[in-house]
């Protein structure tokens, strides 16, 4: 069964800091309408379906906010005032260059042990001065606004706040849903309150999301230059799963991409054409990212 967007916000309540990142989400849209600036959103990471309302255990995906927080980074290079919703501890944009051992790895410390230092090693200094740099700009002139969420849920309550936060901007607005979301979830009422015993195994019943798009689309930010994305693992399934949600919620471009090769190839499917853009496999090994590539080609689109 699937139950409609209406029924979906009536019986799920909000997250708890929502009202907080509604007033954010709000000043932030202000400040650069009022400002001029060009704003996108970008879905980033993926959600999860929690099993049990004291959650223990919950459905996840694989995303890594990889095309979200590149891309995040590429809109800001263009102008572009950024409101980066991702799922917690996913990829941000700026730190996910140092993340783990690889900051560690761009570390040296002095000998001295009485008074040890910690400096960048010199191989690593130009990187980390361009990215430290890029850093601060954003955040130096506010361009930037960081939301989070973790369930479906939350991810479905933030995406409506910031769509209304937008909706002002009319076509100034890009919406980039990059999030990998989940298609099934169990509601509320039939979710079990504690953790789901082992004694036996569990019958678990998922349900069919609501159809969010077009809402979104139709209703939230009718002016808005919309881009959602189609992943798939089934090649020739890739084209007409896109094409089918462009003629259904008649948004502006679908961004469709495999598993397997998303870092090196997207197809751009829009209602007349669709084409690929990629980079070759020593772009690749050179660091290049295709993220540029999409960011580049949508703006261009959004000009228009
Ligand atoms: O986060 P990531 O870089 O690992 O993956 C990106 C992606 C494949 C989740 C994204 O490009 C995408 O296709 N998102 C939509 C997925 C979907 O719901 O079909």
């Amino acid at each position: 069964m699937v139950s409609t967007w209406e029924d979906f916000y009536a019986k799920h309540p909000p997250p708890q800091d929502l009202a907080q990142n509604e007033q954010a989400l709000k000043e932030f849209t202000r400040k650069h309408l009022e400002a001029g600036n060009k704003v996108v959103l970008v879905t980033s990471g993926g959600t999860t379906v929690p099993l049990e309302h004291n959650t223990v255990r919950f459905v996840d995906n694989f995303s890594a906010g990889t095309r979200g927080s590149v891309s995040a980074e590429y809109f800001l290079e263009y102008g572009y005032a950024v409101i980066f919703m991702y799922r917690v501890k996913s990829l941000e944009p700026f730190s996910r260059h140092f993340i783990g051992q690889k900051f560690l790895d761009l570390l040296q410390i002095s000998d001295n042990n009485e008074n040890p230092v910690i400096t960048v090693l010199p191989e690593h200094t130009q990187k980390v001065t361009t990215v430290l740099r890029k850093y601060r700009e954003a955040f130096n002139e506010k361009k930037l606004l960081q939301v989070t969420f973790t369930t479906f849920s939350e991810y479905l309550w933030l995406l409506r706040s910031a769509c209304q936060a937008l909706a002002p901007l009319e076509n100034k607005a890009i919406l980039y849903l990059a999030a990998a979301v989940s298609d099934f979830y169990i509601p509320s009422n039939e979710m079990s309150i504690h953790k789901i015993s082992s004694s036996g195994p569990p019958t678990i019943s998922l349900q069919l999301v609501p159809k969010i798009l077009a809402p979104l689309v139709s209703l939230w930010v009718p002016k808005a230059f919309v881009v959602s994305f189609k992943l798939e693992t089934d090649e020739s399934l890739l084209i007409s799963k896109a094409r089918t949600a462009l003629n259904k919620y008649h948004h502006n471009l679908v961004i469709a991409n495999m598993l397997q090769t998303r870092k090196q190839q997207v197809i751009i499917v829009s209602k007349e054409t669709n084409y690929v853009l990629s980079l070759t496999n020593e772009q690749l090994d050179n660091g290049e990212e295709i993220e540029q590539l999409i960011v580049r080609d949508l703006i261009e689109k959004h000009i228009k």
